[in-house]
């Protein structure tokens, strides 16, 4: 029997309004994915509002995380689940984890402990809510080298990498945000490959059990650039292969993907259908990341989802032959020329994906 996925919406902090839920709905989403973390909040209005994705901002990152603790409590989320439920949307994910919560966790610093105590309870306040999934990206660099430009069909503005920045990151900067006023003098010391794997180990090791009481899934992003190092930082799931890695690190039915098949494509090596296939069966894909791209790291662009590398609908196929039936959100998509152009660029997205999803040919 095919299963069926459910149509997902994400959605950004500053993005968190009752228009944008009747928007979700409307373009067919029965789930939300909401980002807690505030990525926009070193730009001013108007800007903040015309820049709905998270911002490019060269080298100096995308500003201040503000490690404001209350969005992550039970009160703040359940009213945030009430307020989606009022909408008809589930609260499926949140995705990313505060970098001023967990910097430690990632430098392997002297505040890793206590830091990884906050996570736990982040976890069990999910839990406690009934929000299934918490999505992460365990890197040191996070989503930093990308480039802006016109780079879509019919010249959409959308993202890329055209060379990949490995200038050092100052210290105070950790996942492309600052958690304290940067030195300008002193540099985060490089990582090797090894050291980060253990830094993941000793984190999963202790949330893992907790997410596994609290009936919460850790779904763990590919790296967004994948490349092997990026501002001088090694990477941790750079090649499609390394999920396994991932999974058979510290083994748990909590541990899965927060399956992005743009990163997936632009990695250099492995199959993307052979992974979505093998992942989907083994029920290791926490949600998906449905998005194209052309080109693979160090040079790529992303695109509309009809137009790129990836064969989107032999994906589709593929999740629901091996029985996926969680949720597929459009991640980013470019933006359309008119007075909402992030808006339109979703609803297309939406669109494109809400057929896939009811095809009987599939
Ligand atoms: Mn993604």
């Amino acid at each position: 029997m095919k299963s069926r996925p459910r149509l997902g919406f994400g959605l950004y902090r500053h993005m968190l309004t009752p228009e944008n839920y009747q928007f979700a709905r409307q373009a067919g989403a029965t789930d939300v994915v909401v980002h807690l973390v505030d990525y926009t909040g070193q730009l001013q209005a108007p800007d903040r509002r015309q820049e709905h994705d998270q911002p490019v901002n060269g080298n100096a990152g995308w500003g201040r995380a503000d490690g404001d603790r209350s969005v992550w409590s039970v009160d703040f989320l359940q009213a945030l689940k009430g307020d989606l439920e009022r909408q008809g949307l589930r609260l499926h994910a949140i995705e990313n984890f505060d970098p001023a919560h967990w910097y430690d966790v990632l430098l392997g610093g002297p505040k890793r402990d206590e830091q990884i105590q906050w996570l736990c309870q982040i976890i069990e306040n999910l839990g406690a809510v009934g929000i299934p999934v918490m999505g992460y990206n365990f890197s040191i660099a996070g989503v930093a080298s990308r480039v802006q430009g016109p780079f879509a069909r019919g010249g959409a503005r959308s993202v890329g990498v055209d060379g990949v920045d490995n200038t050092p990151i100052p210290m105070g900067m950790v996942w492309n945000m600052t958690y304290q006023t940067p030195d300008g003098e002193v540099t985060v010391p490089p990582a090797t490959h090894q050291e980060l794997w253990d830094r993941l180990q000793y984190f999963l090791e202790r949330v893992l059990p907790v997410a596994e009481r609290a009936g919460v899934v850790l779904a763990a992003h590919p790296d967004d650039p994948p490349a092997e190092f990026v501002r001088g930082q090694p990477r941790l799931v750079y090649q499609p292969e390394l999920y396994h890695k991932l999974f058979d690190l510290v083994d748990s039915p909590a541990s899965k993907a927060e399956f992005c098949l743009g990163s997936l494509q632009e990695m250099q090596g492995g199959d993307i259908y052979s992974l979505t296939e093998d992942l989907a069966r083994r029920d290791r894909i926490g949600y998906v990341h449905f998005r194209n791209v052309v080109g693979k790291v160090p040079n790529y662009h992303e695109v509309f989802v009809d137009e790129g590398d990836v064969d989107l609908r032999r994906i589709m196929k593929i999740l629901r032959a091996n029985g996926f039936s969680g949720v597929v959100i459009p991640d980013h998509t470019p933006q359309m020329t008119c007075d909402a152009p992030w808006h339109s660029g979703m609803a297309f997205a939406m669109g494109y994906m809400s057929a896939l999803i009811a095809d009987p040919q599939l």
